[in-house]
């Protein structure tokens, strides 16, 4: 399925290398002036002044893929943001992942986070990895518009924030945001902010002790999937009522999402998937009031056999070439009651690839 659907994709469209943004890391000195450590991940509070470490010195290929982003305190460079060059203090905050847009990327960015880790001579800590938090609640960051400082840079209602569970590094879930740049100048940044964030706010971090902080990032290019019922193709249901199309998830690069079919006999069943053309009535051959056909030509079909509701798991791979295909698909199934070739029909299911 999935490599028919890419096969699709490099047919249909000529993309170029994958989109690039530089990513840094904006750590505060909450410690420097004195204040108390706890652990790894509490709440360190926003009192003390930024520096950057290894500013602009990494770059994320948007392509869909999780990268790790190692950040040294011992051998990075650092760079003044509002301090002095300098980490003063033993330990701080992770104030903020910095996100320039050194690729001039134009449109939806995508962008995922898992696994940040800090590693010291003591051993690994995490600091979070987002399996504990409801889907949609903020943890660590804020959107990417919160920061007053870098808020100008991201267009006005382009940006949302939440944790997810469509797609994971590790375990289940991740912390997912979406924003446009306002323009493809390349010193525009994000100041993706741990600020006062209700889950996991300004979270500490250790300076000393060979302190190091690894994080996995995962960016995409592209708008979010869709997956919307037709307009233009009435249903003709069996004497059960279906079969009746719905969709679990979202169509996403990267992830699994369901086609499902709800009051199926689920004896002689198929998805078809190729492209929406107006009705053909199938009255010629089935007894099923408003029965049609609405997808010609048939790319794919997928049988389905077993319980109702049915259920058909399209894997989408980590493929960005995949962003923005479009590709249809209507259920039929057979009225076992009445036999013959009396299917009935689905309605139409409009899928569009995206983030
Ligand atoms: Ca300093
Ligand atoms: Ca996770």
């Amino acid at each position: 399925m999935h490599t028919k659907l890419s096969l699709l994709a490099c047919a249909l469209m000529v993309t170029p290398v994958a989109a690039q943004l530089e990513i840094s890391l904006g750590v505060r000195e909450t410690g420097a002036a004195g204040g108390s450590f706890t652990a790894i991940g509490d709440n360190g509070g926003f009192s003390g002044a930024i520096e950057w470490v290894n500013l602009d010195g990494q770059t994320l290929n948007l392509d869909g893929t999780w990268q790790t982003f190692t950040f040294n305190f011992a051998t990075d460079t650092l760079t003044g943001f509002t301090g002095n060059g300098a980490v003063d203090g033993d330990f701080g905050t992770l104030e903020h992942i910095r996100i320039r847009n050194t690729g001039g990327v134009a449109g939806n960015i995508a962008l995922w986070i898992d696994d940040i880790v800090n590693t010291t001579d003591a051993g690994a800590s995490t600091v979070a990895d987002f399996e504990s938090t409801a889907d949609g609640a903020e943890d660590v960051f804020q959107e990417p518009s919160f920061s007053g400082s870098t808020g100008g840079n991201v267009l006005t209602g382009s940006d949302s924030s939440g944790v997810t569970s469509a797609i994971a590094n590790s375990g289940s879930k991740s912390f997912r945001c979406d924003w446009e740049y306002t323009d493809t100048t390349d010193t525009r940044w994000v100041r993706l902010t741990t600020f006062q964030t209700p889950n996991t706010p300004n979270p500490l971090i250790r300076f000393d002790m060979n302190s190091v902080i690894t994080i996995a990032i995962r960016g995409l290019n592209c708008d979010p999937g869709s997956a919307t019922v037709s307009a233009g193709c009435p249903p003709g249901l069996h004497s059960l009522g279906g079969p009746v199309i719905g969709v679990e998830g979202s169509p996403g690069i990267g992830t699994d999402f369901n086609i499902t079919a709800d009051n199926v006999f689920g004896s002689i069943t198929a998805l078809f998937l190729g492209s929406e053309i107006a009705p053909i009535p199938l009255s010629i051959l089935s007894p099923v009031p408003g029965a049609s056909l609405c997808i010609t030509p048939v790319v794919l079909s997928i049988p389905y056999s077993g319980s109702s509701p049915a259920s058909i798991t399209i894997p989408l791979s980590d493929d960005p070439f995949l962003c923005g295909t479009a590709i249809d698909c209507q259920w039929l199934d057979l009225d076992v009651t009445i036999g013959n070739l009396a299917l009935g029909s689905s309605e139409v299911l409009n899928i569009v690839v995206g983030s």
